[in-house]
């Protein structure tokens, strides 16, 4: 008994520890954004209730029962007060689920709510469940819009891995209690679904990433855009997706790109965040880039800087899938801070802050891809001659 005290004690503190270490800016930065040191959240911050059977009669080795292994991929919004994250939580048994967590000043003491979301199903239940964006909108309820991951009901006999991926929507109005409403439907395969906050043209607007199978977007095209009339029976109609950000031959997104947390409303337009993914010798790469659409029309693209915003960095590149930078989530603060909230290689989660002025310049400011190695060079040059000419002047 003295055993399982000692061990017991030695656990909460460890954990709560870990909950209230204080985070900080690391390094110089790039002017663009700032990240901090430790990770705002990892499966070892779940709560030891959920981990731990805590009787010594039914566990007397203070065994974990129920194991932790990813903390990743969350929505985010600020919610009375407090920064909140929706975050992807997977088991041991690689089923994710959703719990919320909550810090009060947005970089660290993110704290998990003592149970996790208990997210409602349709008619056929979803496999898996992830990366919930979570969107306000203007008509009164809070979103989220999420992976629901299904068996491929024509995969051949013996074949375990083929999927089926579609956009789930749920809503609330305190983050716990959740109405489930019909998955989208539309005319192919569908991840990384986002609604914008607010009615375009009287409608429910939807950013979407068609694609061809569970994993390639193959001809889906890119970041693509739908307008729905009824969110509780939300149906894209064959025809009636556009492709608003497309993906390039040799970019950081070739091979798949789709749209981060709902876009930010700014003076200068809509401020985007996303990821793109390429292929290399070491398997796919995840990055995050920033891309802006109009003020007035949320689906048309004025500035693309070439190039991503964000890479994984450090320890950032190791985790269950390596070489992955991945964000569903930012919160902007009254004051124009923005606090981007992203995940590495499927691991944990990260922030990084920035403002909405320092992110409009950096997109409005940083030249295009040139989509070619001279195209790099002419801009470069164009760069240093400028600098040359200032620094001669001074
Ligand atoms: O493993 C990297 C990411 O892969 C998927 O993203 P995408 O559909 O763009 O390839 C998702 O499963 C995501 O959760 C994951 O982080």
């Amino acid at each position: 008994m003295d055993k399982f005290k000692t061990r017991l004690a030695s656990l909460r503190e460890e954990h709560e520890a870990l909950i209230t270490r204080r985070n900080h800016i690391t390094g110089t930065g790039n002017g663009i954004f700032d990240r901090y040191k430790y990770p705002v959240l990892t499966g070892a911050h779940a709560p030891l209730e959920w981990r731990y059977d805590l009787n010594p009669a039914s566990n007397p080795h203070l065994m974990e029962r129920f194991g932790i292994n990813a903390a990743f991929n969350a929505g985010a919004m600020k919610f009375n007060g407090k920064y909140v994250l929706a975050v992807r939580v997977e088991g041991n048994d690689r089923k994710s689920f959703f719990a919320i967590a909550e810090s009060p000043n947005g970089v660290d003491n993110f704290r998990f709510q003592d149970k996790p979301v208990t997210m409602p199903e349709t008619e056929d239940p979803d496999t898996n469940v992830y990366d919930m964006r979570l969107t306000a909108h203007e008509d009164g309820w809070i979103y989220g819009v999420f992976c629901s991951e299904r068996k491929d009901p024509k995969a051949a006999p013996g074949d375990l891995s083929s999927a089926v991926a579609a956009a789930g929507i749920a809503r609330t109005h305190d983050l716990v209690n959740w109405e489930r409403l019909p998955d989208l439907v539309s005319a192919s395969q569908q991840r990384n679904v986002v609604l914008h906050p607010e009615f375009v043209n009287g409608m429910y607007a939807l950013y979407t990433r068609p694609q061809d199978g569970f994993i390639d977007a193959g001809s889906g095209g890119g970041i693509g855009w739908a307008l729905v009339k009824d969110i509780t029976r939300a149906v894209i109609a064959p025809g009636d997706e556009k492709i608003i950000n497309h993906r390039h031959y040799h970019t950081i997104m070739e091979l798949k790109n789709g749209e981060g947390p709902h876009p930010i409303k700014t003076h200068a337009g809509w401020l985007h965040l996303a990821h793109g993914v390429r292929g290399c010798a070491a398997g796919l790469r995840y990055v995050l880039y920033l891309y802006m659409t109009a003020p007035d029309d949320p689906s048309r693209v004025i500035a693309e800087p070439g190039g991503y915003f964000m890479a994984p960095a450090d320890e950032e590149r190791i985790g269950d899938v390596s070489n992955v930078l991945f964000s569903n989530g930012w919160i902007a603060d009254d004051d124009g801070t923005v606090y981007i909230y992203y995940a590495s290689s499927d691991t944990r989660m990260h922030v990084a802050v920035s403002s909405v002025d320092r992110l409009i310049d950096y997109c409005m400011n940083t030249p295009a891809d040139g989509f070619r190695s001279a195209a790099s060079v002419k801009t470069l040059n164009s760069i240093i001659s400028r600098n040359a000419e200032y620094l001669k002047g001074k």
